[in-house]
């Protein structure tokens, strides 16, 4: 018997672009120039940004390749101050916490170059937060759960080009991982099976802003070819 599949529905990849490889080349280095010109900032300024660079960026983000295409990822935008005031509170008791009981001298002499500690006036000074929501599986309609395959990776990748879209539009960025951040399901109204992934911090730079005189290891420390 010949197999058909009930479910499957192809069409053609006519959206691909082929560039010819000098060009291609030359993409991939402005990429990078573009990429290399990052930096995760500690100080933002609270000048308005627009919302619809946020919501492209988002859009951005849902475009990750995911387990199963199931799209395991929520984003809330937090604009509203009492709001940010209330993660700040939350966030600065489990930072406290981390900085003066949980966390092992060896971690905290690894962060002694960011010059980071409990205080996160960033989360009230800057215009918006994304907060990311993953989610183990979802639930229908009918009750009935769906599953979500390789949740932590899917929205790891969704997040890197929420991070690469919103630099490419000009805003400033910090990945900020409160631990734990069970907090976060409760101020935002998140279900119990959606769990915080991480707080991404959105705006201009704080004029004057410094930041960590690090560098990216070389490419030959971080591939091999075989
Ligand atoms: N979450 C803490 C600690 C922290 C941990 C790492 I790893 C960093 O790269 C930066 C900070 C904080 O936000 O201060």
């Amino acid at each position: 018997m010949i197999y058909m599949s009930k479910t499957s529905d192809f069409r053609p990849y006519h959206e691909f672009t082929r560039f010819e490889p000098s060009e291609m080349v030359q993409r991939a280095e402005d990429f990078y120039t573009l990429l290399s010109k990052r930096r995760s900032v500690r100080s933002f300024s609270s000048e308005e940004i627009p919302d619809e660079v946020l919501d492209y960026a988002i859009k951005c983000a849902g475009t990750a390749p995911n387990g199963a295409n199931k799209q395991p990822w929520h984003f809330v935008i937090v604009k509203d101050p009492q709001k940010k005031r209330e993660i700040r509170i939350a966030a600065e008791k489990e930072e406290h916490l981390f900085y003066n009981e949980r966390a092992p001298e060896d971690w905290l002499a690894d962060l002694e170059q960011f010059d980071t500690n409990e205080h996160k006036p960033f989360i009230e000074e800057a215009p918006a937060l994304i907060a990311i929501f993953s989610q183990s599986y979802h639930i229908k309609e009918s009750g009935k759960q769906e599953k979500h395959y390789y949740v932590k990776e899917s929205v790891g990748i969704a997040t890197g080009m929420l991070i690469t879209a919103l630099h490419q539009a000009g805003l400033a960025t910090l990945t900020h991982t409160p631990s734990p951040m069970g907090f976060l399901n409760e101020l935002l109204g998140r279900p119990k099976h959606e769990k915080a992934f991480l707080l991404l911090v959105c705006g201009y730079p704080k004029e004057g802003v410094e930041v960590p005189n690090i560098q990216k290891k070389p490419l030959n420390h971080i591939r091999t070819i075989i």
